[in-house]
């Protein structure tokens, strides 16, 4: 398989979008050399955000993510590249604020877990399965980086 296609779904969650984080996430994105194919701002339904969490229906705080989720719009999209899903995560940092390194987006910019600005998918198969939850095939562009060929062979 090609690396350089994968792709990861990346979520600014509405305490990013409220907080004006928006261009901070996709700068960083951008400058780490990921692809932007699909973008767009949505106003969640709950319906909607327990399907996105539905791993984690049994939790205690699942009512509360669910209501959070859909408090205001989120920023969906789809990034593209070699490593996609792990670079994501790597970028965004560990779930707790608390824990992530400092360098990364919840590590710089958030304090509390339940407000951790960002979703990054966690591997491969949630990536597929969630760009398909979140995106028509047609809403995902497909065109060249013009850089490419300074971020991988
Ligand atoms: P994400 O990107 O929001 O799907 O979260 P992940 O994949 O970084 O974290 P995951 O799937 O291991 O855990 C799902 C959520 O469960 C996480 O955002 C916070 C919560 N969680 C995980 N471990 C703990 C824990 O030890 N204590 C508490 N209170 N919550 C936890
Ligand atoms: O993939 P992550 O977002 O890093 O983490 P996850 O899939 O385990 O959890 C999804 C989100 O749920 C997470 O980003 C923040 C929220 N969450 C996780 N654990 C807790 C939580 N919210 C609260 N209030 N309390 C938690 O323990």
């Amino acid at each position: 398989a090609d690396s350089s296609a994968e792709r990861t779904y990346v979520m600014i969650k509405p305490d990013g979008v409220a907080r004006g984080l928006i261009g901070d996430v996709i700068s960083r994105f951008e400058n780490k050399g990921l692809q932007l194919v699909a973008m767009k701002l949505v106003q969640v339904t709950p319906e909607h955000a327990e399907k996105h969490y539905e791993d984690l229906k049994s939790k205690p705080f699942f009512a509360g993510l669910v209501e959070f989720i859909t408090s205001g719009p989120v920023c969906a999209m789809v990034w593209k590249g070699p490593n996609a899903v792990r670079i994501g995560r790597l970028l965004v940092g560990a779930t707790n604020p608390a824990e992530a390194a400092v360098g990364t987006v919840r590590g710089d910019l958030a304090a509390d877990i339940s407000r951790n600005i960002v979703h990054a998918s966690d591997a491969v198969e949630s990536a597929n399965h969630e760009i398909a939850l979140w995106f028509k095939d047609e809403e995902i562009t497909s065109w060249d980086l013009p850089a490419a060929q300074w971020i991988c062979e």
